[in-house]
């Protein structure tokens, strides 16, 4: 049973009992309504209190119900809070903990509200692409005034309840037991004649409501350009002050049903399960002992190293940073304390913090201290060879137990765990450049990478605010082996007929923040042709177009030469269109023998994201990703990916993969179609009629 009854001098207790985060699903909403039923009906019951079980009083509605049948099935939020706010018998809610959503909105339809110290309180429907549709819009500017309520709907980050204890809000913010205090404060109310208060008959008094509105909308017009959710949640307060509670409530459930229906709703659901989902890994299990982490040894301080040892230092652990050269030590450690003096200047972080984050840094030139570090990552130059040196030592230095970890964004993880004698202790930690900033972790399994190995990283990467995603060993791994296809899908689209402003335009306007020419252009179009040269090794046989190798041998590597796909003016990021360029794309072309075409916006954005899904499709084949919201995931939180799409799969999924399919073998029908070989997974899955995360 989802919700709990009980009676404790003669309050009715009612304790939401639905793990993890007590969810206002079908069968909750039934057990609170039955309970309210039930107080009503026994004489010896004077009043009630409502609870949360467990971490939280409640994480609002169960957002796995959205768009099935039992989100609207009776009792739906709305009865529920009916049924509270109508009780003769006063409703006291107990809040601790969460009371976020559904849930606070809940709690507003009591006639009084008791809080823990420490709760949080939140409407947070905003992050997930709709509104509070419960009554939050209306309820909540009565309770803490338009000002606080609006800031909470429309940016749904989680205020203390002690922050909100002079509103009316709350009655009283308990310092000891709550359900003690709770059940007294219950006591009390039973004692006196009703009618209780109802946060809805109270006034939204603001000295200039209208300008206030009027502000709030101006504050959200940047990130409401590609979400509707936003200006709903104003539009929807706003109808309350205007017209009144019952009009205003009418409005937001109209609105809440609309949103729920949205695109961009249903990718920004898709990233909070696919953020959670990511962290588990199906044959891992979930009780996995893990290893304790209290020290941590990153080897190189250049931008990587440097930028690595910041996110350890910023949860608090201690770093030994080591380098080969004093000189290197040191500038590495000047770069440390730059960003973090950089982070003081906007006042995101204290001198004092800077101090103790730059006290916890141990620099060394030896190897022998990393011995006591529980957790050491490398980030040393991407040549096998210096990795073999790098493992064969840490082989010999290393405590046993510590996990050894490679930042290889190419290398076979196999192999440099092959250096050691404990391959079961090494893993791959992808991090994403600049490391300090990108949420983004690729965790890499090794064939030999040990479970507890895997489940310490996962956690800790928690601790460090990062996405941790895992992926098995391939080239590339997750995302580069992605990105690799779609850069191809690029350059191919120059030589049939493109410019690189044009295909960075057509993509960008699809919601990517970078185009893949300014991309290369920021990353070093070197890279790329590094990476290129191997393959012609290795794959003779994949085709690629030469053209970027043209534009390297002429040494426009991008930002840092001053110049590539783009020109750029000295010290300016700004890409600016080269004529050089276009005449060298439209020679190449010629010399090919490729007789150029008007190519479509629609066309580019439709190769590039494909090129994506296709090469993902295979990544899922092949069981490098265990589950297609890991490959958005990676997308979303490294490469760029608009949100509001919820990453390429399922982009996909929302195309439709029947549809996905057929322009697959229209494309590999054309020029450059060998590129286009469509995954066994699109094929199943537009046969059957699912998509990637049906
Ligand atoms: C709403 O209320 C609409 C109403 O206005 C109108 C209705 C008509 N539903 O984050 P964690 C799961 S919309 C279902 O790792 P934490 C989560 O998936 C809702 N499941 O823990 C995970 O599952 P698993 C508005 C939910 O302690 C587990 O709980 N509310 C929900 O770091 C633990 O989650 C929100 O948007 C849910 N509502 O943080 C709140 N919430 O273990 C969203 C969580 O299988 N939730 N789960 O992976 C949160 O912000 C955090 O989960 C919370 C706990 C702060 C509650």
């Amino acid at each position: 049973m989802a919700v709990d009854y009980t009676i404790r001098d003669g309050i009715a207790v009612i304790t939401l009992d639905n793990p993890p985060v007590n969810g206002l699903g079908h069968s909750t909403r039934l057990g609170i309504v039955e309970g309210i039923e039930r107080a009503r009906e026994d004489a010896a019951v004077s009043a009630i209190v409502i609870t949360g079980a467990g971490r939280a009083f409640s994480g609002g509605a169960d957002i796995t119900e959205f768009n099935t049948p039992k989100a609207t099935q009776e009792p739906t939020l709305h009865t529920v809070i009916q049924a509270v706010e109508g009780s003769a018998k006063p409703v006291v809610a107990a809040i601790h903990s969460v009371a976020m959503g559904g849930g606070l909105e809940l709690a507003l339809g009591a006639h009084y509200r008791v809080a823990a110290p420490g709760a949080q309180i939140a409407l947070p429907e905003v992050k997930l692409g709709i509104l509070p549709g419960a009554g939050g819009t209306q309820r909540l500017p009565r309770a803490v005034g338009l000002e606080t309520a609006l800031n909470m709907i429309v940016s749904g980050t989680p205020v203390l309840s002690e922050k909100l204890a002079n509103t009316a809000l709350f009655d009283a913010i308990a310092e000891g037991d709550l359900l003690d205090a709770a059940v007294k404060f219950a006591k009390d109310a039973g004692a006196r004649s009703g009618p209780h208060p109802k946060v809805r008959d109270r006034k939204v008094v603001h000295p200039n409501a209208e300008g206030f509105i009027q502000f709030a909308r101006n504050s959200v017009a940047a990130i409401a350009k590609n979400f509707p959710a936003p200006h709903k949640c104003i539009d929807a307060v706003e109808a309350g002050v205007k017209q009144g509670f019952d009009k205003g409530l009418a409005f937001e459930r109209e609105c809440f049903l609309a949103l729920v229906q949205t695109p961009e709703s249903r990718a920004l659901r898709h990233a909070f399960f696919g953020e959670r989902a990511a962290s588990k890994i199906p044959d891992v299990p979930s009780n996995t002992p893990v290893r304790a982490i209290e020290r941590v040894g990153v080897i190189g301080a250049g931008t990587m190293g440097g930028g690595i040892a910041m996110n350890f230092l910023n949860a608090g652990l201690p770093v030994t940073l080591l380098e080969t050269k004093q000189e290197a030590l040191d500038r590495g450690l000047a770069t440390i304390r730059k960003n973090y003096e950089a982070q003081v200047k906007k006042g995101k972080l204290t001198a004092e913090k800077l101090d103790a984050r730059m006290a916890l840094i141990q620099p060394t030139l030896a190897y022998d201290d990393l011995a006591d570090a529980d957790l050491i990552v490398e980030a040393v130059f991407e040549e096998l060879g210096v990795k073999e040196q790098v493992f064969s030592k840490l082989d010999e230095v290393a405590k046993s137990g510590a996990i050894l970890a490679s930042n290889t964004s190419t290398l076979d993880v196999n192999k440099i765990a092959a250096f050691t004698k404990r391959p079961q202790d090494v893993v791959g930690l992808h991090f994403f450049s600049p490391a300090n900033v990108m949420k983004l972790l690729e965790v890499v399994r090794g064939e030999k990478t040990a479970n507890d190995v895997l489940a310490t990283v996962m956690q800790l990467a928690k601790k460090i605010r990062k996405t941790a995603v895992v992926s098995g060993v391939c080239d590339g791994f997750i995302g580069n082996r992605m990105i690799e296809q779609y850069i191809r899908q690029a350059l191919f689209m120059l030589e049939e007929g493109a410019l690189p402003a044009q295909v960075d335009r057509a993509i960008e306007k699809f919601g990517f923040a970078m185009g893949p020419f300014r991309m290369s252009d920021l990353a070093g179009n070197d890279i790329g042709w590094a990476i290129r040269k191997r393959r012609y090794q290795e794959q003779p046989d994949l085709h690629y177009s030469r053209i970027a190798d043209r534009l390297c041998e002429t040494g426009r590597f991008g930002q840092k030469t001053g110049a590539g796909w783009y020109d750029y003016k000295a010290g300016e990021r700004n890409a600016l269109p080269s004529k050089l360029v276009d005449e060298m794309v439209i020679a190449y072309s010629k010399e090919r023998g490729i007789e150029r075409r008007k190519i479509a916006d629609d066309e580019i954005v439709e190769r590039l994201v494909l090129a994506l899904v296709n090469e993902g499709a295979k990544i899922l084949d092949e069981g490098i990703a265990s589950k297609a919201s890991d490959i958005d995931m990676v997308y979303l939180t490294g490469y760029g990916f608009p949100l509001y799409r919820g990453g390429p799969m399922l982009y996909a999924d929302t195309v439709g993969l029947y549809n996905v399919e057929r322009a697959i073998r229209k494309y590999a029908a054309q020029p450059n179609g060998d590129a286009w070989a469509p995954a066994k997974r699109v094929t199943e899955l537009a046969s059957q009629g699912k998509g990637f995360n049906s």
